[in-house]
């Protein structure tokens, strides 16, 4: 059994496949603090968790030209400074079994919950690949990517991989981490120890964990995960008909919200409801307003946002919380949708966003309740 080296998980986490493990948090507990306890933040793993022995692990930074570096951890904690950001990772396939009810779609059945907020420390990835004399390829001869392996490998010995454009790997705004810390303790096993990269703002899949090599080259990664995966598609695409060279793939997510109490089908006391939930978006573009609505959309409130960041470092979610009045014997249909900086706002439907991979799932999120007396 390959996953038979897999470490122990929390009893609380939903868990949607045991090998390779993929797992979200109940709703309840995603949000009821803003940095998602380690044990509890969302899992999503390909292959089975590599056992990596921290004192011989190496990591190697190539590029062209036979330039690169190779760094023990040690080196990678005393060479560079540690820098923090926090930010939240939200998987492409979040949301996906709302998708799935509209039409099938191939991939987990992610409820809301597979997304999570962490404080990560570590290397700068600018500062490495500046040290490894790797940072002059920005704006020549086109579009330079950074590509990322893990140490997962399938069974045919292929590693998880994934890139990011190089200009984003280099700009220090972007903050683009090679992560050892998360949330001020050392990475779990589950979330890519001892070193993974963090990339704020993008799509989970590029956050590549268990981290071997990084090298810098005039093309994306040829990895599954970056060429045939991870992409977005019109909804009368079908699996005869998809060319997966024709989309982008994947990197800053669109603007979400999502409602973590209360539960669909619940029944509420009548009185005061509170409705929490979480919103995000991706890019850095903070989220400005959340809009809950109480009748399915013909009247909205505006929800109270907790704590936020500063403008054009919005790496982290928003968590929002509305309270109203409601009168026993009712039942609601509550809706959330979120407006980020740039004033993009969330689909009201799933339909018209279908497509075969069931990514990218953010429309209008809806919970009906009733209220008793
Ligand atoms: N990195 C490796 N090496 N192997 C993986 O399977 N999964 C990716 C990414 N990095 C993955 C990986 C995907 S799809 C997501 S959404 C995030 O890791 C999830 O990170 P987490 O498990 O720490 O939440
Ligand atoms: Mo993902």
């Amino acid at each position: 059994d390959p996953f038979a080296g897999d470490p122990p998980r929390h009893p609380a986490l939903r868990v949607n496949s045991l090998k390779p493990f993929n797992a979200e948090p109940p709703p309840e507990l995603l949000t009821q603090s803003f940095l998602t306890p380690n044990e509890l933040f969302f899992t999503r793993n390909h292959l089975p968790v590599p056992s990596v022995e921290p004192g011989s692990y190496r990591l190697r930074v190539e590029g062209p030209g036979g330039r690169g570096l190779s760094l023990s951890l040690a080196e990678l904690r005393q060479r560079f400074p540690k820098h923090e950001v926090t930010a939240t990772l939200q998987c492409a396939g979040n949301r996906r079994s709302e998708m799935s009810r509209v039409r099938p779609v191939k991939g987990l059945a992610w409820d809301i919950g597979a997304i999570s907020t962490a404080r990560w420390g570590g290397a700068r990835l600018r500062d490495v690949l500046l040290a490894a004399g790797l940072g002059d390829k920005t704006g020549e001869d086109g579009e330079w990517h950074v590509c990322f392996e893990g140490l997962d490998v399938d069974a045919s010995g292929t590693p998880y991989g994934a890139s990011i454009p190089l200009k984003r790997a280099l700009s220090a705004d972007a903050e683009v981490l090679l992560a050892y810390e998360m949330n001020g303790q050392e990475l779990p096993r589950d979330h890519g120890f001892p070193v993974r990269v963090l990339v704020p703002g993008v799509v989970g899949a590029r956050s590549v964990k268990w981290l071997r090599s990084v090298v810098v080259s005039p093309s994306e990664s040829p990895s599954h995960w970056q060429q045939n995966d991870y992409k977005g598609f019109c909804p009368s695409v079908d699996w005869d008909s998809v060319d997966f060279s024709s989309a982008p793939a994947i990197q800053e997510l669109p603007v979400q919200s999502a409602i973590t109490e209360p539960r669909p089908g619940a029944a509420v006391p009548a009185g005061e409801i509170t409705v929490k939930g979480y919103a995000w978006s991706g890019g850095g573009r903070e989220v400005v307003r959340v809009d809950v609505s109480l009748d399915g959309g013909r009247s909205w409130r505006v929800a109270e946002l907790g704590p936020r960041p500063a403008r054009g470092r919005g790496w982290a979610w928003a968590l929002w919380e509305l309270r109203a009045p409601v009168a026993a014997g009712t039942r609601l249909d509550i809706v959330c949708k979120a407006v980020d900086s740039s004033y993009n706002v969330q689909p009201d439907s799933v339909a018209p966003i279908w497509n075969l991979r069931g990514v990218l799932s953010n429309a209008w999120h809806r919970v009906p309740v009733t209220v008793t007396r």
